[in-house]
């Protein structure tokens, strides 16, 4: 793979246009962005890496629950065995298809924009809903706050669909400019229901239904979530995010973490 792998990097008048965009709005579509062959090669290794036929050591995995509630997910457990019914593969840096596309030219202009000069890796994840079930639904959240441990806000998400997100099948949903609000609550991650119910996100849900191949960048703050996908249509999504290179771990129980300088 080259370095224009992720081949339509849009112009620089573009760009700032998207960014403005985000800046209001919380999010921005970049459109598609990824070909057709490389889409290919990511969801064959996802699947390779579900069945255990691709391994790299770290590699972290959450197993989808039988039910398709998110309040009866495992946690702590890995890998469980050879199955596509993993819900969330983290660490995809460690596989060099990702990693160079984690560092393609469109996320380096974008992170010069949004983040600064020098960038690093916060997560590389996949969540997939499995064709076999539809997945599972990830409620309203935020990615932020002390839950995320890091001495200053985490910069920019980039989601990319690596199937088609219909709306009736697992695509992102956001609370447009939801993110102007700051975090929800100091720990960060889920709304409270009684927040959402105030904010009556129910019908100010704003579904961004995804081709195979499109970007959205995403704002950590921006209340989002993704419902499940349809039966008999796997529905994965790699999602990126991305930190000023100033950003340091706060937890104390484990040797603080390092991230991996990606510009
Ligand atoms: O794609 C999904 O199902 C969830 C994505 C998400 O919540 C995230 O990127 O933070």
């Amino acid at each position: 793979m080259t370095d224009d792998a992720v081949t339509e990097l849009p112009s620089a008048a573009r760009l700032d246009e998207a960014v403005a965009s985000y800046r209001e709005r919380g999010f921005v579509r970049l459109g598609r962005c990824v070909p057709p062959d490389l889409l290919a090669e990511m969801r064959a290794r996802v699947d390779a890496m579900m069945q255990g036929e691709l391994r790299y050591e770290g590699l972290f995995f959450q197993r989808d629950t039988d039910t398709g509630r998110y309040e009866d997910l495992g946690y702590g457990h890995g890998w469980v065995g050879p199955t596509l019914r993993y819900r969330k593969l983290e660490k995809l840096e460690r596989d060099p298809v990702f990693l160079s596309f984690i560092q393609a030219p469109l996320f380096r202009e974008v992170t010069r924009r949004l983040v600064g000069p020098a960038v690093t890796l916060y997560r590389a994840v996949v969540f997939n809903k499995a064709a076999e079930t539809g997945g599972s639904d990830t409620p309203w959240h935020q990615d932020g706050g002390r839950f995320w441990g890091l001495d200053r806000d985490p910069g920019l998400q980039a989601w990319t669909a690596l199937d088609d997100a219909p709306v009736d099948g697992g695509c992102l949903e956001v609370l447009e400019g939801s993110h102007r609000m700051g975090l929800a609550t100091p720990l960060g991650g889920v709304v409270p229901a009684r927040l959402l119910e105030e904010a009556d996100a129910e019908a100010r849900a704003l579904p961004l239904p995804a081709e195979a191949g499109e970007v959205i960048l995403l704002h950590n703050y921006a209340w989002h979530r993704t419902r499940r996908g349809r039966v008999g249509h796997a529905r994965r999504a790699l999602t990126v995010c991305y930190l000023d290179a100033a950003t340091r771990c706060l937890r104390r129980k484990h040797a603080p973490r390092t991230f991996l300088r990606v510009f």
